[in-house]
């Protein structure tokens, strides 16, 4: 455990609590659901920014407590610039081999962090993720196997083994070898927070059961991306960024406007290409 008031000296800090309005046990049947529902319009599972199609991912992703912490570390002109699920089967041999965030998604500030909820246990055997404390201080450690991350991942390549949810490589075996990751254990309904260039993965699932994570990734309002003209971003709160084109709140699930939304945020950066991670 690292308390927020350790995150200006670990880059990382868990366990949050979300605000009382969620029930734990109800966010693996919340991920189901949507899935369900994803399956049946797209003939396919989504990973990436599921919380502009859906209520309950929308609410999540504005949890008040989250966003209390987040202004705390990147102050109070916040956007939403990507958000993912993680997901692995009971086990699921596939892993993230450790990163750091920025040299994938090519951001031009620092004030970016990620909330990473466990939408069910996550542990040291069910592959929950892990990170050096301090790491983020070393700035960008390596850079990636691909040039452009950005043109790599719209033409769908990756260079990484079948078994890594990543697409590219990202090196850090040798620092890892020297740093001791530390294990982020997360019960349901508990979240964590890691700065972009904070080191991190996670190990293959050896439990009997799920383990799911909704990933969101919150910027400045000033951040943006280092290869666009300009993105599109939901605006959270405080200043609004010129930069960043709006993405709308769902009024309901999977409705008309969600989706013609969506589509146009499939080409953003932050969708990766509609990459999947699980
Ligand atoms: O869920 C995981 O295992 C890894 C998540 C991750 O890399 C991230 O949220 O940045």
């Amino acid at each position: 455990m690292l308390g927020i008031h350790d995150y200006v000296s670990n880059g990382v800090a868990w366990p949050f609590e979300l605000s009382g309005q969620f029930i734990p046990g109800q966010l693996e049947t919340e991920y189901f659901k949507f899935q369900k529902a994803a399956q049946k319009i797209y003939g396919k599972k989504i990973s990436i920014k599921p919380n502009l199609l859906s209520v309950f991912f929308d609410a999540l992703a504005f949890d008040s407590e989250i966003i209390k912490q987040v202004s705390s570390i990147i102050g109070p002109d916040i956007y939403i610039w990507s958000s993912a699920f993680f997901f692995k089967a009971p086990k699921d041999g596939r892993i993230v081999s450790f990163h750091q965030d920025n040299p994938y998604w090519q951001l031009t500030s620092n004030e970016i962090v990620t909330a990473w909820i466990a939408l069910t246990e996550s542990n040291g055997r069910s592959g929950a993720m892990e990170a050096i404390p301090g790491s983020y201080k070393m700035g960008l450690i390596k850079t990636l196997d691909v040039e452009n991350p950005r043109d790599a991942y719209q033409q769908g390549i990756k260079t990484t083994p079948d078994h890594d949810l990543l697409s590219y490589k990202n090196n850090l075996d040798e620092y890892v070898q020297k740093n001791k990751p530390v294990t982020i254990n997360l019960l349901p309904g508990q979240f964590s927070l890691h700065h972009v260039n904070t080191v991190h993965g996670s190990g293959c699932n050896a439990s009997k059961n799920y383990r799911i994570g909704f990933a969101i990734r919150y910027v400045s309002s000033t951040t943006e991306h280092e290869m666009e003209s300009s993105d599109r971003a939901l605006h959270v709160c405080g200043r609004k960024s010129p930069y960043f084109l709006d993405e709308r709140r769902p009024k309901r699930d999977f409705d008309v406007d969600a989706i013609t939304c969506y589509r146009k945020s499939l080409q953003s950066a932050g969708a990766f290409g509609d990459k999947s991670y699980g």
